[in-house]
């Protein structure tokens, strides 16, 4: 007798549920789909924009993409990337990026982000803001109605002299909102250093920010800031890895 088909796919049933990493590296490989040989790429850092230097190494060794250069973001992605024989430049040298591809920390409807939870916040803005196309790669975790909303950090790198007196500063700008700042640590208690030898001072929103670009020039406009987390309208892509699939979403 013929055997009857199953109702359903035992396969699917029983394969494993993706893991936030396997969504990483999902989006990850679909925002390589957009590097073309010859490109000038601003390399991202954390470990979502890992995920794009290791398939980049890997397309290069297989001499399916040819004579890229990269633009790293941070210290770590330029060890990575040296590791994995891409060759490398700086924005001295490369002020024109074609197209940069960078994690978030958040992602608003607008394609707004927050970015530098991982500390890179100064190279990847400066690298970014250079770069003709902005792509960022992040799994669903990552999206939020209103930026600061996820009650994590919003990094601003500071400059080390009297880091206390900005902290204060930082949080008073903030007061109505009920907003919080910390001097970033290491485990060891010692405070982080930025690759640019800076601090970090993170704001933790208790509501989402209302008005960012105000935010953003309030933060700037206090001497001896460096560089805030707010990237506003600079992503041309996001590509966001969830469950049911990878979405693309641009302005
Ligand atoms: C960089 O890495 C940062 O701007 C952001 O802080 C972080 C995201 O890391 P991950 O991809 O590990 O979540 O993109």
């Amino acid at each position: 007798t013929p055997r009857r088909p199953r109702p359903f796919s035992v396969k699917a049933l029983s394969a494993p549920a993706l893991t936030q990493d396997d969504l990483k590296k999902l989006a990850a490989d679909k925002a390589v789909e957009y590097v073309r040989s010859g490109m000038v790429l601003g390399l991202g850092t954390g470990s979502t924009a890992a995920f794009v230097v290791a398939k980049l190494g890997e397309l290069l060794k297989a001499g399916q993409l040819k004579d890229i250069v990269g633009v790293p973001t941070s210290k770590r992605t330029e060890e990575q990337a040296r590791g994995l024989g891409i060759p490398l430049s700086v924005l001295d040298d490369h002020p024109r990026i074609d197209l940069a591809i960078d994690g978030a920390d958040e992602v608003d409807p607008d394609l707004n982000l927050v970015k530098g939870r991982g500390g890179a916040l100064l190279r990847e803005k400066m690298v970014e803001a250079a770069s003709k196309e902005f792509v960022v790669v992040a799994d669903e975790t990552k999206l939020v109605d209103g930026l600061g909303g996820s009650g994590l950090a919003m990094p601003v790198e500071i400059v080390q002299f009297c880091w206390k007196y900005n902290l204060v500063r930082l949080k008073e700008l903030f007061n109505e909102e009920g907003c919080e700042a910390k001097l970033r640590l290491n485990e060891d208690g010692k405070p982080y250093v930025t690759d640019n030898s800076n601090y970090i001072v993170d704001l933790y929103f208790k509501t989402p920010i209302k008005d960012g670009p105000a935010a953003g020039k309030e933060i700037s406009s206090l001497e001896g800031v460096v560089e805030h987390g707010l990237f506003l309208n600079m992503a041309t892509a996001v590509i966001i890895a969830g469950k049911t699939g990878v979405d693309v979403k641009t302005k």
